[in-house]
């Protein structure tokens, strides 16, 4: 062999061992986050990207994009079934009217604390929501804290179901919460939630509902000062993927992506427990007007209108939510 040839030989392997590795380098993933910087999710999230691409030598690699700067999360819902992004962190909120399994969660009051949400999605109804899920095009691959909402406004301590007549509330885009709010006599406003701040302070709704640290890292707090502890809704959340991109993995690296998956999970349920405390002491601290309210039985009993019409309208799902009454 001459040296050109040599030389022409080394060019071509060269470009052959490139070309290899340009394969198995698989595309970057995009990544959908509604929090800002220091929340639990943005740190759990950041950490999952970190153990996606540690765990797999770089073969599977994710861009994280925080503050819902790709979108509103309904939107995102979509990008996350259609392909357009990869990799998101949602609540079970939103997802509930494409998928009717992970609606039931939505259901007020249907989960006693937080520890009862994970035994019921580590059971057989955590199976029922997952291939619901997978139905839609998201695979599950780990749950987050999502913490109990309660109600805040500008106006009023809220003690009893009559204080939220005539009230302005916002809801996340879910006919449930709709209903949740007219049931008590409200207004409904769904909104996407970067729109919840400028509408408490212009007054064009008078409060909304939420978690110790939404209510706190988004300044709710600093405009609708009253929060009334009802703890109606305890919604987890779910890392998620696209489906067509989860099945096309081989069978080692969809292990490798769970156990990230689960790692950032148990990172953000320790997170989430810190942030909650430090998250109300600051609101508390900032002035804000907290009332508990130690019988809550007279908002449960509202809610019957609620379930009724839920389950008219999803018979089949009868069995789910009794699993979830019945789960210890
Ligand atoms: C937060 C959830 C987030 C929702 C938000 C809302 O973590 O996914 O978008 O509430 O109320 O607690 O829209």
């Amino acid at each position: 062999m001459n040296s050109l040839k040599k030389v022409a030989c080394v060019v071509v392997a060269i470009a052959m061992i490139a070309g290899f590795a340009v394969s198995v380098q698989a595309k970057e993933w995009k990544g959908w986050n509604i929090h800002v910087a220091g929340y639990p999710n943005t740190i759990a999230m950041d950490k999952f990207a970190e153990l996606l691409s540690q765990k797999s030598g770089g073969k599977m690699t994710l861009k994280m994009y925080h503050a819902g700067t790709l979108g509103s999360q309904p939107d995102a819902i979509e990008q996350v079934r259609l392909g357009g992004l990869e990799i998101a962190n949602f609540s079970l909120g939103p997802i509930g009217p494409i998928v009717p399994e992970a609606n039931v969660v939505s259901l007020p009051f249907i989960f006693k604390n937080t520890d009862h949400v994970w035994r019921v999605l580590e059971g057989k109804a955590g199976d029922m929501i997952n291939a619901g899920l997978a139905k839609k095009g998201l695979i599950s691959l780990a749950w987050y804290d999502g913490g109990s909402r309660s109600f805040y406004n500008s106006k009023k301590p809220i003690k009893t179901p009559a204080d939220v007549v005539g009230l302005k509330v916002r809801v996340m885009n879910n006919d449930l919460y709709s209903g949740m709010i007219s049931a008590l006599g409200g207004n409904p406003s769904p909104m996407a939630f970067s729109e919840v701040y400028q509408s408490l302070k212009t007054g064009v709704v008078d409060g909304a509902e939420n978690n110790w640290p939404s209510y706190e890292s988004t300044g709710h707090y600093e405009v609708a000062p009253f929060y009334s502890l009802s703890q109606h809704l305890i919604i987890p959340e779910t890392l998620c993927i696209n489906a067509d991109v989860y099945n096309k993995l081989s069978a080692n690296d969809q292990k490798i992506l769970k156990e990230a998956a689960q790692e950032s999970a148990l990172l953000q349920r320790k997170l989430w427990k810190e942030r909650a405390k430090a998250s109300e002491t600051k609101v508390m601290a900032g002035g804000v007007k907290f009332n508990t309210i130690p019988d809550k039985s007279a908002f449960q009993a509202a809610m019957k209108p609620v379930y009724d019409k839920f389950l008219a309208q999803n018979p089949s799902l009868k069995p789910l939510v009794k699993l979830i009454q019945n789960t210890p």
